[in-house]
C-alpha cells in the first residue's frame, strides 16, 4: 500500500521535549493563528479535544471543510483516512494530523490489491466505498459515500446496475435494507460497532425501560433492531436533541455523547454495552491516539503531514468530487461548529 505519511524529521520536538509547565491551549491556540491554520475534529475524538477545533463534524462535514478552507495547514483531528482526504481535496494545504499509527479497522480490512480483484471479478458493478478507506481503494471506487449520504447517494445510481459496496458490511446491508438494491457486500466492518452486545443491550433496556435507542449503521442487524433510531453520527445527534425522550442509549463510538451532553445536558446518555456489560468496547483505540501534546507537537513539527503521489491523488479527487456533488442536498449539519 502506498506510503502516505511523512513523519517528523530528526530533531523535531518530541513529548519529551514539552515543558509541563506549559500552557498547551494557550500555545496551540497562538500557533494555529500564526501558522493560519484551522483544526478539524471528528466526533469521535476526545471532548477536549472537540472544544479547542474550529469545527467539529462526520465525515462528510469535515471533508466539505476542507475543501472550502482559506487556511495554509489544516491539522485533522481524526484518523489516517480523514487527513488523507483533506490533502486529496486540499492539495496546496499543508494537512497534518497528531498520530501516524491513528489508522481504522475498515481501511485494514479492505487492501487495494484484493480490492482490485473483487472489482474485477464484477465488471458490471457500480463500487460505492465508504469513505473509511485508503487512498487507493477511493481510486478504484465510482464513487465514495459516508454514512450521511450513503441513502442518498445510493438512490441516485442507475437503477440497472448492481452495485459492489466496501468495506463495512454492516452498512451495507442497512443500505440493501433500505434502498432494495442489488448489492455485493465486501466482508469488512469497524471493531468498535461490532463489539455492542445484543444480550447486554436488552440487559440494558430492562433498567431504562424510558430509554431510546439511538444506534450507527456499522452496528449488526442484531443491534439494529433495537434501535428507535438508526442513522450516521450527525443523524443521531439530531435525533436525540429534537426528542422529547430524556434518556438514550448510545450504539456508536462513544465521544459523541460529548456533544450530546454539551448541547443537552438535562438529557442522560448512555454509552451501549460490549460483552462485558460495559462500555470500553465504544471507544475507538485510533481516535484515542490524539492528544493535546500531539496536536501542539504537529503545529510545530509540520509533522506528521500527509502526502499522496499526484496520480493517486487525481484517482481518488474524482469519486470523492462524485460524492460532494452528489450529495447536495444534504445539508451541513448545525450541531457542532466551534470558532470556523
Ligand atoms: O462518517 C463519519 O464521519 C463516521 C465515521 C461516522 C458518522 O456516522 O459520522
Amino acid at each position: 500500500m502506498t506510503d502516505t505519511i511523512v513523519l517528523p524529521s530528526q530533531g523535531a520536538l518530541t513529548e519529551s521535549d514539552i515543558d509541563p509547565t506549559l500552557d498547551l491551549h494557550a500555545e496551540i491556540d497562538r500557533l494555529r493563528k500564526e501558522r493560519n491554520a484551522v483544526i478539524l475534529a471528528h466526533y469521535y475524538q476526545d471532548g477536549e479535544i472537540q472544544d479547542l477545533a474550529d469545527f467539529v463534524g462526520d465525515s462528510l462535514d469535515l471533508s466539505r471543510k476542507a475543501a472550502a478552507t482559506d487556511a495554509d495547514m489544516i491539522v485533522f483531528c481524526g484518523v489516517r483516512f480523514m487527513g488523507e482526504v483533506a490533502k486529496i481535496l486540499s492539495p496546496s494545504k499543508l494537512v497534518v494530523i497528531p498520530d501516524a499509527a491513528a489508522g481504522c479497522s475498515l481501511e485494514e480490512a479492505c487492501q487495494p490489491e484484493a480490492f482490485k480483484a473483487f472489482r474485477d471479478a464484477h465488471p458490471d458493478h457500480l463500487a460505492v466505498t465508504y469513505i473509511n478507506c485508503s487512498a487507493e481503494v477511493k481510486a478504484l471506487s465510482d464513487v465514495i459515500v459516508t454514512s450521511s449520504n450513503a441513502e442518498t447517494i445510493i438512490r441516485q445510481l442507475p437503477a440497472d446496475r448492481p452495485i459492489l459496496f466496501a468495506p463495512d458490511r454492516h452498512l451495507g446491508a442497512y443500505m440493501q435494507k433500505k434502498t432494495g438494491r442489488d448489492m455485493t457486500l465486501w466482508p469488512g466492518s469497524c471493531i468498535i460497532h461490532e463489539q455492542f452486545s445484543e444480550k447486554e443491550l436488552v440487559k440494558l433496556k430492562v433498567r431504562h425501560p424510558q430509554a431510546l435507542v439511538a444506534a450507527h449503521p456499522e452496528c449488526p442487524d442484531s443491534i439494529l433492531t433495537h434501535a428507535d433510531q438508526v442513522g450516521s453520527t450527525r443523524a443521531i445527534l439530531d435525533f436525540v436533541l429534537a426528542s422529547e425522550a430524556s434518556e438514550f442509549i448510545i450504539a456508536t463510538e462513544q465521544h459523541i455523547i460529548h456533544q450530546m451532553s454539551k448541547a443537552a445536558p438535562h438529557k442522560t446518555f448512555i454509552p451501549a454495552p460490549g460483552a462485558d456489560g460495559g462500555c470500553s468496547c465504544s471507544n475507538c483505540p485510533f481516535m484515542a491516539l490524539n492528544t493535546l501534546e500531539k496536536i501542539y507537537l504537529c503545529l510545530k513539527n509540520d509533522a506528521p503531514a500527509i502526502t499522496v503521489p499526484e496520480e493517486l491523488r487525481l484517482a481518488a479527487l474524482k469519486p470523492l468530487e462524485r460524492m460532494l456533488e452528489m450529495s447536495k442536498s444534504v445539508p451541513m449539519s448545525g450541531a457542532a461548529v466551534n470558532a470556523a
